[in-house]
């Protein structure tokens, strides 16, 4: 490897292409800036796609609160978050597919995640949440009255 053609001011040879992108041409910055945003978007959405199509492996995310959703039962059933931006990692143990679903007093709903199949688990975030008494529940048919439901403070 030879580094005498970077300083070149032509575009002949890949030492003067490298250059540019990196000290010259600001279109071209732009275009890298782009194809990487495409990148990382791709890799988000990879993300959640291995997160909602294999499950295990990944992490809960900083910050998250952890609940476990079964067969019929949410894991734990009593909840206490700081108000603001609230994140939950749903764990879905199976063998039945499940969902969070957050009300406020007045039976409202105020957030939902998706379905989280057997054996998933589901990043839930809610963007702001403002404090006060919610509950939740499983919205899938019947689980609620088997007792997938719980209590959620916000503080
Ligand atoms: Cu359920």
């Amino acid at each position: 490897m030879t580094t005498s053609r970077v300083g070149r001011g032509g575009l002949r040879g890949p030492g003067a292409f490298v250059s540019c992108i990196e000290w010259r041409s600001w279109p071209t910055i732009g275009k890298v800036v782009r194809y990487l945003r495409l990148v990382l978007a791709a890799l988000c959405l990879g993300a959640v796609v291995a997160c909602g199509g294999s499950g295990g492996g990944s992490g809960a995310p900083a910050g998250s609160t952890q609940v476990h959703l079964m067969d019929f039962s949410f894991k734990p059933k009593d909840i206490t978050v700081s108000s603001g931006k609230v994140v939950f990692f749903l764990v879905n143990g199976g063998p039945a597919a499940h969902d969070m679903l957050i009300a406020d007093s007045t039976g409202k709903t105020v957030a939902r995640s998706s379905l989280v199949q057997a054996g998933d688990t589901f990043t839930f975030t809610i963007a702001n949440l403002a404090a006060g008494k919610y509950i939740f529940y499983c919205d899938v048919p019947g689980h609620r009255d088997a007792g997938m439901e719980g209590t959620l403070t916000v503080s």
